[in-house]
């Protein structure tokens, strides 16, 4: 333990000629830090004064962690929309484009929408919406592939006061159905199909499996691929008919700071997805201010973020960060492995991109995939790398440094969740020197603390779980109509802290170093997923009596699952049966949950108590037979035996 903390991790220093003209050195890091830290109310009324308020804020923070009640800006009045497009066309800036549409297709036509577009989309998608009969306060469930009418969908929902829900287009009727009912959500837009390498995802079809379970009093559905889609009498309509003929004018809704701007749901320890909330002062302020530093975007510059809106990756640094800088986004809608592996590449030189933020599994899955790929293309436009959803292995990050960089530029690993808003720990460009793996320091107002299991706070180079002892404005408020779960999940295992779920490494240089999830949490290719949403799945099948799940080291994916299943009596188990299993989870959660390993087992390892021991099938499934601790207090102890001869076996 103490040879990894003193480790003298290799140190990448930023070329001189890349922190020119920078936002912040590492001066202006260190005085505005302390500032955000011993006048955080002056610290954050400055970032915040950048945007537009109907009602400027009197107050700034505004929170406490026990009891649990988290506000920011609480008296002051704005609208994310306005800061994302009006006020930009309003500067005379609606000629700048706002997105850069690179569809699935090399072949299709790109398309270009200035500020001033994408502001007269959202308005006519707004004024549609009410309509429709959405009003402030509705929560509206939008399930889009990667499309600008997906965040022009958002940025109509911002427009008007309703609270966006996105789902993944990756997820079933049934994820869809659970989460159109957990938050009462009427209304529902989609597309009549995605596109993702060539390949069409029924999202109208989808939406109307979800609908046979859950109601819902109206569906917009935008036209994209003009496939064939069934549409239902008097609830279903099509957005480019509805839309006719409404008003070109559409006022933005004067919002309370601490109104819900959206609910994204994600996964966690136990149970179902939770509802996270985010407010519209706050999160506005925050993406805002960490987009601008973090990727110190300047005017003209093209920055690309291969996320999908689906995840919290989307919503901050595709729509609301970069927009409410005025920044040109571009938004791709396919995969990088379509037409080949150097489509990534091929749209960076393509639309000459200047900022590159992508996930490690993808950085892998094309380092594997050779050179050559990234060498055929000019991809001197790149200033800035970055890197987000899971920590990157230093080998990737090298590929990333020597390959796609060319050693010239900055590479930004940003730690931060769904529950945070926006980036939390990073280093700054022009600011920090770089440690392959690190995340490196945690950003203005951002209080990181370590602790051990038992609490205690861990001082100097250490690794522990990593709590967050002050709030920040992008935090989110409370899980949708459960705040109790909230307190429960966030602030229940370390009182008075906000504890992140991660296990994390800080060095003698004060970097910070995530080492992934401590809870039953799983990371696959940057997805975060429960494993008992998984468990869940598989004991719905009738042949199932009961499952474990977990995750375990996959070179591409960074975790794979693995799924321990017992059978019912008199079931037997083959490959066939195996097969059916994990088509059965893909459908009820979605491709994203599909098993990596199906391991049958005519038991589980469970203490006397009968709770199962999970602790032993992760060192298992990591094919880790030397450390498997104390099995003494096991049922049955035998069970191991058998267990570890069939992990042997595949
Ligand atoms: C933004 C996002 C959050 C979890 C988080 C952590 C992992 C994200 C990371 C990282 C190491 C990074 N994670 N970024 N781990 N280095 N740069 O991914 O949100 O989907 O909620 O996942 O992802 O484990 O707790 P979300």
């Amino acid at each position: 333990m103490q040879e990894t903390i003193d480790r003298q991790a290799e140190v990448v220093t930023v070329p001189e000629s890349a922190k020119q003209g920078t936002h912040c050195t590492l001066a202006d890091y260190q005085a505005m830090y302390q500032r955000s830290i011993d006048d955080s109310d002056g610290f954050w009324a400055d970032q915040a004064s950048r945007l537009d308020w109907f009602r400027a804020p009197t107050t700034i923070a505004d929170w406490s962690f026990d009891p649990v009640d988290i506000k920011w800006f609480t008296d002051g009045q704005l609208n994310i929309c306005h800061n994302a497009l009006d006020r930009h066309v309003a500067a005379g800036k609606g000629d700048v484009t706002a997105l850069i549409f690179e569809p699935d297709s090399p072949d299709t036509p790109v398309r270009k929408i200035t500020y001033a577009e994408l502001l007269a989309e959202t308005i006519k998608m707004a004024g549609t919406l009410k309509k429709m009969g959405v009003q402030k306060g509705d929560r509206v469930t939008i399930y889009m592939p990667m499309i600008p009418e997906g965040a022009v969908a958002m940025l109509a929902c911002a427009r008007i006061g309703a609270v966006h829900s996105v789902v993944f287009g990756g997820f079933s009727p049934d994820a869809i159905a659970g989460r159109i009912e957990d938050c009462l959500s009427d209304w529902v837009i989609c597309a009549d199909e995605g596109l993702r390498g060539s390949k069409r995802v029924p999202l109208k079809s989808n939406v109307d499996e979800a609908l046979k379970k859950v109601s819902a009093r109206a569906v917009l559905v935008v036209r994209h691929t003009g496939g064939d889609v069934a549409m239902t009498e008097g609830r279903d309509h099509w957005y480019h008919e509805l839309s006719e003929g409404v008003p070109d004018t559409c006022e933005c809704e004067v919002m309370n700071a601490e109104d819900p701007l959206f609910i994204l749901y994600t996964s966690g320890s136990t149970g179902k997805p939770k509802g996270v909330v985010h407010t519209i002062g706050g999160y506005s302020v925050w993406t805002e201010t960490t987009f601008r530093y973090v990727f110190d975007y300047r005017p003209g510059e093209v920055y690309w973020c291969t996320a999908d809106i689906g995840w919290v990756t989307g919503h901050s640094y595709i729509v609301y960060g970069p927009l409410q800088n005025g920044a040109t986004a571009l938004m791709f809608e396919g995969v990088p492995n379509y037409p080949d592996h150097d489509r990534f590449w091929a749209v960076v030189d393509k639309h000459k991109v200047n900022i590159f933020y992508t996930a490690p599994t993808a950085i892998r899955a094309l380092m594997r995939e050779g050179d050559a790929h990234v060498t055929k293309h000019d991809l001197s436009s790149l200033r800035l790398l970055g890197s987000v959803g899971e920590p990157i292995n230093p080998e990737a990050w090298r590929w990333y440094h020597d390959t796609v960089g060319k050693g010239a530029m900055p590479i930004v690993d940003t730690w931060w969740q769904t529950e945070t808003g926006g980036i939390m720990i990073t280093t700054l460009p022009g600011a920090h020197d770089m440690k392959p793996g690190s995340a490196g320091k945690p950003f203005f107002g951002v209080c990181p603390q370590l602790v051990d299991n038992d609490g205690a706070v861990l001082n100097g180079a250490t690794e522990g779980n990593l709590c967050i002892t002050a709030s920040w404005p992008g935090q989110s408020r409370t899980v949708y109509g459960d705040h109790e779960r909230f307190i429960q999940t966030y602030f229940s295992n370390y009182k008075g802290k906000y504890f992140t779920g991660d296990g994390c490494r800080r060095d003698a240089d004060d970097y910070y170093w995530i080492t992934g999830r401590v809870d039953d949490v799983i990371n696959v290719s940057g997805h975060r997923m429960g494993t008992a949403e998984v468990e869940s799945a598989l004991v719905l099948h009738e042949m199932v009596a009961e499952a474990a799940v977990v995750g375990f080291p996959h070179d591409i994916k960074g975790q794979g699952i693995y799924c321990y299943v017992t059978l019912n009596a008199g079931i037997e188990a083959n490959d066939d049966l195996a097969k059916t299993l994990r088509q059965w989870v893909r459908t009820e959660i979605g491709p994203i949950a599909t098993p990596d390993h199906l391991h049958f087992t005519p038991g589980l390892p469970k203490t006397r108590s009968g709770k199962i021991m999970r602790r032993i099938l992760r060192k298992i499934a990591e094919n880790d037979f030397g450390s498997l601790g104390d099995t003494s207090t096991l049922a049955d102890p035998s069970l191991v035996d058998g267990l570890i001869e069939g992990r042997l076996n595949r």
